[in-house]
């Protein structure tokens, strides 16, 4: 059966960004029959400067999130990352197998250390390293699909090459995973700044939607969206005319219509907007309103993250117990 597994840090509330991108792609995979395991990966939202009372909601509340959006932990396994010491203990042992050069690469790295930099803050080792967490993340449960946006596709190549190095010098101990991307909105862009990634970590822009907003918020940010000069219609084109085509692959991703199609239908600006306002709203109101009743009984939302903690621990256990054996270290 195929495993999966993917995460969501809590640096920020869940955005359409990482609903489009990742979560619809996980509530879907819940629905084959796979080997689905999900994740609050809480250890990478302390790679920056983090408030700890504000992680601590954040994860309960993307935990909150996740099960909103459709995630049934019958079918699937559901927890903290903090939670299953695998993680850090495999990270260790793959911090030894990377190479200082290959992290250093990380594009995603570079812009947050570039951040942190720029405002003053330390970049924190961790930040370096998460890349490393992240390969632990994933291959400590023999993972075959990492279902990501583009953004995280560079890393989950670097938890190949991990793994391929790993079971070339050391012995077949990992699966060498896979990143699936959407066809569609993979990268969903910053409303004002339609050449940015929408991000949830930053200032919470007018350009982000957030999967709580209330729809008023939503048509707002989106009728305020910025969209590109030239009177050539609505046309899909990636390069010239970021923000329209951005618009379009949101549309297409809440309709199931291709976005380069979707432009012919519109002469103007405004009634795209409209049409991609409601589509939204509708698409994340379930969302909210199970949110909205999941939150009033958070006993449920600790015991199914407990439950799933106890379910990772059992897969991840012997497969970091070998990785150990491996790679040279004496069995306790
Ligand atoms: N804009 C996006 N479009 C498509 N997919 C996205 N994802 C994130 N943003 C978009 C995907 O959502 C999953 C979880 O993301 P994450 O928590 O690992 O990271 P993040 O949302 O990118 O948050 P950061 O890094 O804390 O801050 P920002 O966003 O400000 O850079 C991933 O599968 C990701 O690809």
């Amino acid at each position: 059966m195929t495993r999966i597994f993917s995460g969501v840090k809590p640096t920020g509330h869940l955005t359409l960004g990482n609903y489009l991108g990742a979560v619809r792609q996980w509530v879907a995979a819940d629905q084959e029959p796979a080997d689905a395991l999900f994740c609050v990966v809480d250890l990478h939202a302390l790679t920056v400067e983090h408030d700890p009372a504000r992680v601590r909601r954040l994860s309960r509340q993307a935990a909150t999130l996740l099960l909103a959006a459709g995630l049934d932990p019958r079918r699937c396994t559901l927890f903290v990352q903090s939670h299953v010491d695998e993680h850090a203990r495999l990270a260790y042992l793959l911090e030894c197998t990377a190479t200082d050069g290959e992290v250093r690469r990380m594009i995603q790295y570079r812009e947050k250390a570039a951040a942190a930099r720029a405002s003053g803050d330390g970049v924190r080792l961790s930040l370096l390293t998460y890349p490393v967490l992240m390969a632990a993340d994933i291959l400590a449960y023999r993972t075959d699909e990492v279902p990501v946006g583009e953004d995280q596709r560079q890393h989950v190549e670097l938890t190949r090459d991990l793994a391929v190095r790993f079971n070339q010098r050391y012995g077949h101990t990992f699966a060498v995973p896979k990143a699936t991307l959407p066809v569609v909105a993979a990268r969903v862009m910053d409303l004002q700044e339609p050449t940015s990634k929408m991000g949830k970590s930053g200032d919470a822009g007018p350009g982000v939607v957030f999967m709580l907003d209330e729809p008023g918020v939503i048509r707002k940010k989106v009728m305020r969206a910025v969209t590109d000069s030239g009177d050539g219609g609505v046309v899909y084109d990636r390069d010239a005319r970021p923000g329209v085509a951005n618009l379009l692959d949101i549309l297409g991703a809440c309709t199931g219509a291709e976005p380069a199609a979707l432009a012919d239908g519109y002469s103007g600006y405004g009634a795209l907007k409209r049409d991609v306002a409601e589509a939204v709203v509708e698409l994340l109101r379930p969302v909210r309103e199970r949110h909205a009743e999941l939150a009033a009984d958070p006993g449920t939302v600790e015991r199914v993250l407990r439950e799933g903690a106890g379910r990772a621990r059992e897969v991840a256990r012997p497969v970091v117990d070998a990785a150990y054996r491996a790679i040279g270290l004496l069995e306790p």
